[in-house]
């Protein structure tokens, strides 16, 4: 028997997946119990579960899924690689042919001078390199002391032990440690930490701890600094609009590297292929993973300016790279993923027609009693859960207790949104339908009905007082 497809009753799944494989980010205990959700398919922006569900995916698996679920023609590239040359590597000057073609295509679609692409298997791999990598650009440029990155307090950049410390997310940093020579600067979140101020000024006070920081630890001590366009697993925290130009303005000013983590940011989730060109970010590398191959194979990378690699190639060998670094298959994925971005449109669909249908009816969530902000970029939308709107309240209860509530009504009302403490979030597949989306508003607002009763009735509609 083919236990894939033809799998086991769910129960016995589960039995099994709670005794033998152990989940990223899950608290083991309690998925014992409760047992996982097993997915078994997936088409377009729905998948089915073990128990016959039909689900909207309003997160696009782990913010990747860009194209959607099922595209045939990836799994012919895939096959038709690996019978031809399943694998074989990039080191000590060996090539391949879809190594080659998705780096000169990448470069084609990469704004500016970002021409230049050393792959990864993963956006954590690719942030390991990028720190690898400008450290070493400052040592061949002879300022061997420019070690430091600096990064955002609740910023994402993956979870091995270099992109969990680029990372400003303490309870990674608590289990394991983190790496020296990176610095955080607060997050650009108005809602949550912007008092009275105005969002514009908000935007450019945060803006300005970077060069405090700067300053703090002197600018030849300083090698980058590394931010999401929009922070994505830290809430889809959309930054106030002066934030990104005083940021590009101090990075300038004291001839920093500009890392722009464009992992979940890139290939058409903005409205644009890259967050950069949405926010007017001149990077000097981009993290790239996810929508590259939108999720169907593992792969990601680092697309480098021509300064930089030209620095760096001037240094003779890079003592850098992974087994998996442009492996055939990912590439050959990758490219009829790109191709089929570009020829049927995706980024356009986005800008067009997506963004535009669901950001009315998103706003229009601000209605609702729970929903403080309802915020979008292309297709990456969150909104801030509050029991006072006028004031912007935390709830009393221990943050996420609420949004924990919300989504498990969402699981119940078989739409996958997710939660970040007491925000909502969603990055649908870049190619849902106005009317997938009409589905999947339909389904979050009953879920927040319902999430809002249930407070109601629990007592738990009470504000923090600070
Ligand atoms: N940078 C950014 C901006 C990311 O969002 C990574 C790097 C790391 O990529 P890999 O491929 O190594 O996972 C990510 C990944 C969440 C969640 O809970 C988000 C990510 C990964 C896992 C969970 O939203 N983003």
């Amino acid at each position: 028997m083919n236990m894939i497809t033809n799998h086991l009753p769910t129960a016995e799944l589960q039995k099994l997946d709670a005794a033998h494989h152990m989940h990223p980010f899950t608290d083991a205990n309690g998925l014992a119990e409760k047992g996982a959700r097993v997915i078994t398919r997936g088409e377009g922006v729905w998948l089915t579960d073990s128990e016959g569900h039909r689900i909207i995916d309003g997160m696009a698996g782990l913010w990747c899924v860009n194209i959607g679920y099922g595209r045939k023609e990836l799994a012919q590239a895939a096959a038709k690689q690996m019978e031809e040359l399943a694998y074989y590597n990039t080191f000590f000057q060996t090539t391949h042919v879809p190594a080659i073609a998705l780096a000169a295509k990448l470069a084609e679609i990469a704004p500016g001078d970002l021409n230049h692409v050393f792959f990864a298997g993963s956006g954590s791999e690719a942030n390991d390199t990028n720190i690898r990598l400008v450290r070493r650009y400052w040592q061949v440029k002879g300022q061997p002391e420019r070690r430091v990155i600096i990064a955002r307090w609740n910023g994402y950049h993956g979870s091995t032990m270099g992109g969990g410390s680029l990372g400003g997310m303490k309870p990674i940093h608590s289990h394991g440690g983190r790496i020296d020579g990176i610095e955080h600067i607060g997050q650009p979140y108005w809602w949550a930490e912007g008092g009275d101020m105005t969002e514009d000024e908000f935007g450019l006070m945060r803006a300005r701890e970077l060069e405090a920081k700067i300053e703090e630890l002197g600018a030849d001590k300083v090698a980058a600094f590394i931010g999401e366009p929009i922070q994505g697993a830290g809430g889809v925290i959309v930054p106030p609009r002066t934030y990104w130009p005083e940021i590009q303005r101090i990075c300038d000013k004291y001839g920093i590297l500009l890392i722009s983590d464009e992992v979940i940011t890139g290939f058409g989730r903005t409205g644009n292929w890259f967050g950069s060109q949405t926010f007017g970010i001149r990077p000097h590398i981009m993290t790239i993973a996810k929508g590259l191959s939108s999720g169907y194979a593992p792969i990601g990378g680092s697309i480098i300016c021509d300064e930089v690699a030209a620095v760096v190639a001037e240094g003779g060998e890079f003592f850098h790279g992974y087994t998996y670094s442009g492996h055939p298959v990912s590439c050959a994925v990758a490219l009829e993923n790109l191709r089929i971005i570009q020829e049927e449109g995706v980024v356009e669909h986005v800008r067009d027609v997506a963004n535009p249908h669901l950001a009315k009816l998103w706003k229009g969530l601000e209605d609702h009693p729970l929903v403080g902000e309802a915020k979008l970029v292309g297709l990456m939308g969150s909104i801030a859960l509050t029991p006072d709107k006028a004031t912007r309240a935390r709830f009393a209860s221990e943050e996420g207790t609420v949004g924990f509530r919300c989504r498990e009504r969402c699981f119940a009302n078989d739409l996958i949104m997710r939660h970040v403490g007491d925000r909502m979030i969603i990055a649908p597949p870049l190619v849902i339908t106005p009317e997938e989306i009409d589905t999947l508003v339909a389904r979050a607002r009953k879920s927040l009905d319902e999430c809002h009763a249930g407070l109601k009735a629990d007592g738990l509609l009470v504000a923090k007082k600070d």
